[in-house]
């Protein structure tokens, strides 16, 4: 008797806490209490509705079936009815659950997947802003290309206190190319424009992942990865590093700053370049 009363509160404390757990999901995430910033790059329109349909139809199962649970756990827990029955096989019941989640998958990785590439690897614009972004622990490194539009020749060798990315001052491309540390100074790029980020990392693999603009692409040692984009909106957006890369991951931001192409123009003209700083 006394088994049968502790199964019923314990059946009942359960069911309460399942309930309170889809209502508190259902609450903060359908009522977007945590969600992305607003968006500021022209690409970031069709993740966000990937990102939504994701979570709508990934929703509806999570709610369908917890709120089973706590239904099942509410009306037979401690209760003389609460045997289950057993049977050994179901094609019908086996195939659809097989079948049905098989098919709502393999369509959302397909559109997931349609999309990735054709943001991830189509080609940019020949005109595109270009820029380098360097990831060590704890710090990014910005290079700009300077007038000539080219990245100077880099080589670990060379690396040191002063000269931090092993830029080969020999090269000529390298003599106008501009880089600083973010904190140092802010990432200046244009609006309306397409921008490419060269992804390098002197060490681990780190993210550069800016929100605001849905863009995220990891920096891996020993290749040079990219990722483009559009941005929409002046301003200042923060970027982060999204790859627990070590101790001081959380010291890797930086600020971005979006503005017309001529100011930023104007900025770099009054930055030291490599000819300056390592003579
Ligand atoms: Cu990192």
């Amino acid at each position: 008797m006394r088994g049968r009363l502790t199964g019923r509160i314990e059946g009942l404390l359960l069911g309460l806490a399942l309930v309170a757990l889809v209502v508190i999901a259902v609450v903060t995430v359908g009522g977007r209490f945590w969600w992305l910033p607003p968006l500021a790059s022209q690409h970031g329109k069709e993740i966000d509705t990937l990102f939504t349909v994701t979570l709508i139809v990934t929703g509806i199962v999570f709610v369908l079936v917890q709120s089973l649970l706590a239904f099942l756990i509410f009306k037979f827990a401690g209760s003389e009815k609460r045997r289950a029955i057993h049977f050994t096989e179901n094609r019908t019941l086996e195939l659809v659950w097989t079948i049905v989640p098989a098919v709502i998958l393999t369509m959302l990785i397909f559109f997931g997947g349609r999309l990735w590439s054709r943001i991830q690897l189509s080609e940019p614009p020949e005109d595109a802003f270009e820029v380098e972004v360097w990831g060590e622990q704890f710090r990014w490194t910005f290079r700009y290309p300077g007038k000539d539009g080219k990245f100077g020749r880099t080589d670990l060798k060379l690396v040191s206190v002063e000269n931090p990315l092993g830029i080969d001052k020999n090269d000529p491309a390298s003599k106008d190319d501009i880089f600083f540390f973010a904190g140092e100074e802010n990432l200046h790029i244009p609006v309306n424009k397409p921008v490419v980020v060269y992804l390098r990392s002197k060490d681990v693999i780190h993210s550069f992942y800016v929100p605001h603009f849905r863009v995220k692409q990891d920096a891996v040692p020993g290749m040079v990865t990219r990722t483009w984009f559009i941005p929409t909106k002046k301003g200042e957006f923060e970027f982060a590093c999204a790859e627990l890369c070590g101790l001081g991951h959380y010291m890797m931001r930086g600020v971005i700053v979006v503005e017309e192409e001529e100011k930023v123009n104007q900025w770099l003209s009054e930055q030291l370049t490599v000819g300056d700083v390592l003579p």
